[in-house]
């Protein structure tokens, strides 16, 4: 059998979860066994492919678009590819999507954790720093997150584990025919 490749593309602010639940995902993909599956984190993709980029809308779009560069020739060759940055435009989410439909499947998931319990949990304590001003331009704070009008799926981490929230996606791409 022989199956398409396609793209999980997390959204959602600092600290809304993605990375946990595209961990989550990524084990038990990986535990299905046959496929390879990529993760391309906003953490690792800024430090190795997008240093040099700060945080204006412009170098944000640039850092999505390499991003989505990246996924799509993952799609492209029949692989998984899971994606979690912050992406707070909808054009250029919508530029991304354009990017890889025509290759594969392409899944976008917003992680929709509101900003009051990202700041009440600040677990890196970044909320802090934006409220006193030595994080300029933060998502949520002082910088625009733009909420997905029609994403694949939306997941409020105030009502499931992340383990869970994983399990929902795994049965979406199950619907959808991409596993
Ligand atoms: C938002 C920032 C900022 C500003 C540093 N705004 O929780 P984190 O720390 O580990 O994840 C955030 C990460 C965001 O990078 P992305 O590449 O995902 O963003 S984007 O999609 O908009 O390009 C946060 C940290 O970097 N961080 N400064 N000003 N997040």
């Amino acid at each position: 059998k022989h199956l398409q490749g396609f793209t999980v593309f997390f959204t959602g602010l600092s600290g809304s979860g993605k990375s946990t639940i595209a961990n989550a995902l990524m084990v038990k993909l990986m535990e299905m066994g046959g496929r390879r599956v990529t993760m391309l984190d906003g953490d690792l993709v800024r430090k190795n492919l997008s240093s040099e980029l700060g945080f204006s809308k412009e170098h944000r779009n640039i850092n999505i678009m390499r991003i989505g560069y990246v996924a799509s020739e993952i799609t492209k060759n029949g692989g998984i590819a899971i994606c979690a940055p912050i992406a707070p435009y909808a054009q250029t989410r919508r530029d991304v999507r354009e990017m890889i439909s025509p290759l594969g499947g392409f899944v976008e998931i917003h992680v929709a954790t509101t900003v009051e319990t990202c700041e009440e949990r600040d677990r890196k304590g970044l909320y802090a720093k934006a409220r006193a001003g030595i994080i300029k331009e933060f998502t949520g704070i002082s910088d625009p997150y733009e909420t997905p009008e029609n994403p694949e799926m939306r997941i409020q981490t105030e009502e499931c584990t992340p383990d869970e929230a994983a399990q929902r996606i795994l049965l979406k791409l199950e619907s959808l025919g991409y596993i």
